[in-house]
């Protein structure tokens, strides 16, 4: 009994992904495109545990690390150009689908085998290995496990970025996905000496004065559908450049408009470029937001999810508002 549920489901993964690590020296890490908590943390951590093998990593991925996660030792170390694609494995944290890499990821350049360790619905089958566990709540997770099994020592680094991994993706622990194995992780992480509140409020308390100057914006977009069960948010361009702000500047601003008392499914749009929208969706309850992304080419988790879309804000809108009174529909039933 090793004390944690999810460990027997993963250990055959586990024992492949330690011994596929092992054989490398050159090691590239990646995480999902306009990475979260999640995807940074982990990426963070693995660096780490792969140093202490004495592997040469290098974390990469297409965009830049959100402001709130750069306390994180080893931030620092991630790079948005490769100079060489010449890798012995490439590790994919927190990634669905190869697409989510990002439009920029040199797919064409890279040769060298890919191992995935993900927790999203689907496991992405086109790699040598994906370490996977749809129940985890959110990949650092996963990676305490492999932490162990490649006896790494467990240090306050890597600690923090998983810790990070899993308030993150759990919402500091209010979804459904928390389980008793997350808390029995982050027990064992809290054990190390990490500083809680010194991680939480990095994370959730150090908003630069132009994102709520900029929440202040979008709360005005709110938009509720007839029965109130659909809520809609939007950022234009306009407003981005007015607050200074980069898009990547909204994330969590969906939370509000899912936050109101009767709204079961919330969205949330970004103007990439004129009529190109980045959708986001929140559900609570049943309703599983991946099945409305993916009407749209999109993906995610039940509760979480995007997609990209063409179209003005009211068209989409309604489109969404179509396929979720159908969805509400169904529920009722
Ligand atoms: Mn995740």
């Amino acid at each position: 009994m090793s004390g944690f549920d999810r460990l027997d489901h993963l250990r055959p993964n586990l024992e492949k992904m330690v011994g596929i690590i092992r054989n490398a020296n050159n090691i590239l890490v990646t995480m999902h495109c306009r990475p979260d908590g999640d995807a940074a943390g982990s990426a963070i951590a693995m660096a780490h545990m792969l140093k202490a093998l004495d592997k040469k990593v290098t974390v990469y991925n297409v965009d830049e690390i959100p402001e709130q996660f750069t306390f994180l030792n080893g931030a620092a170390d991630i790079v948005h150009e490769l100079n060489s694609t010449d890798f012995d494995l490439c590790l994919v944290l927190d990634c669905g689908h190869i697409n989510l890499l990002g439009r920029k990821f040199p797919y064409e350049k890279l040769t060298c085998p890919l191992a995935f360790i993900d927790h999203h619905s689907i496991p992405y089958p086109d790699c040598i290995v994906n370490l996977h566990d749809s129940q985890a709540s959110a990949v650092g997770e996963i990676l305490f496990h492999l932490c162990n099994a490649l006896e790494v020592e467990l240090t306050t680094d890597i600690a923090a970025a998983l810790y990070t991994s899993i308030i993150t993706d759990t919402g500091s622990f209010r979804y459904t996905s928390t389980s008793a194995d997350s808390m029995r992780v982050c027990a064992c992480l809290l054990a190390t000496g990490i500083d809680v509140w010194d991680i939480a409020s990095n994370i959730y308390e150090n908003n630069p004065v132009e994102k709520v100057k900029l929440l202040g914006l979008v709360l005005q977009t709110l938009w509720l559908s007839k029965d109130g069960r659909l809520a809609c948010l939007n950022a234009n361009r306009y407003m981005l450049r007015q607050c200074h702000c980069p898009g990547s500047m909204t994330d969590g601003f969906i939370n509000y408009a899912r936050s109101i008392h009767g709204v079961e499914v919330s969205i949330f749009l970004t103007e990439l470029d004129r009529d190109l929208y980045r959708l986001s969706f929140r559900s609570r309850g049943n309703i599983d937001v991946s099945q409305i992304a993916a009407r749209f080419d999109g993906g995610g988790h039940k509760n979480a999810a995007a997609c990209t879309v063409k179209g003005t804000v009211e068209s989409i809108r309604k489109q969404v508002e179509e396929i979720c009174t159908e969805a509400f529909k169904s529920l009722d039933k």
